[in-house]
């Protein structure tokens, strides 16, 4: 019997670049469910009983990337429990132990189908998630102290994975500066080109 193998798309671009605004665009128009990773390791900071709710926060705080085993396996089991087919996995790989991760665990079982790539200056990015925070994300890290850290991270961990997709011709790039919509036109461009 032919079992189909889950597809993946992997979001990736700076702090507040609008990976989780254009994952909820995308998930509207087309079949594919939205798996933030940092969203999963809030939600499992919450859970009662969780071993890693102070690791998490404090990686968080700190603009840290949580190690592979805890994402992928919060990641995996959220694709299980969706019983669907097609993923868009919003923030990760972040870095290298991520991407040696997922390899370990998930190449065999999923197709990656592209990498889109949210291109903002941090100048942008960090407007954007500060005016967040003013506006009551709640969120630990949406502040100029952990905003520092989280681009350093962005630009010495992730930046070189997203080089590494790119060499494999994975890489859909979109200008992420301007609005919400005209941002979403150039995202539909890259999923209908894939026929999705
Ligand atoms: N906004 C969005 N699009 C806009 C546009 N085109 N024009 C104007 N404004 C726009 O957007 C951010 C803000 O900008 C919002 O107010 C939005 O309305 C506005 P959003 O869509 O939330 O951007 P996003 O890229 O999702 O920003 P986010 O802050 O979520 O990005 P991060 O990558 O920093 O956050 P994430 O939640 O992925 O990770 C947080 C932390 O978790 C990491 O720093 C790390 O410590 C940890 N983490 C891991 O350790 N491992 C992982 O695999 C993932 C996360
Ligand atoms: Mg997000």
């Amino acid at each position: 019997i032919h079992k189909m193998v889950p597809e993946v798309v992997f979001v990736l671009g700076g702090p507040g670049a609008g990976k989780g605004t254009q994952c909820s665009m995308i998930s509207k128009e087309y079949d594919f469910v939205h798996l933030s990773a940092g969203d999963l390791l809030r939600e499992e900071r919450q859970r009662p009983g969780s071993e890693y709710g102070e690791m998490i926060e404090e990686k968080i705080r700190n603009g840290q990337i949580v190690p592979v085993e805890v994402t992928c396996s919060l990641i995996h089991k959220a694709m299980q429990k969706s019983g669907k087919q097609r993923f868009l996995v919003d923030g990760f790989p972040r870095n290298k132990d991520n991407l040696d991760g997922w390899e370990r665990v998930m190449s065999d079982k999923t197709k990656l189908l592209f990498v889109l790539f949210f291109e903002c200056s941090p100048e942008i990015c960090t407007e954007r998630c500060l005016g967040r925070g003013a506006a009551g994300s709640g969120r630990s890290d949406d502040n100029l102290d952990s905003l520092k850290k989280r681009f350093n991270t962005y630009l010495n961990d992730t930046l070189p994975i997203i080089n590494h997709y790119d060499k494999l011709g994975l890489v859909r790039r979109i200008n992420a500066e301007v609005s919400p919509n005209e941002v979403f036109q150039d995202v539909k461009a890259a999923f209908d080109k894939v026929g999705m």
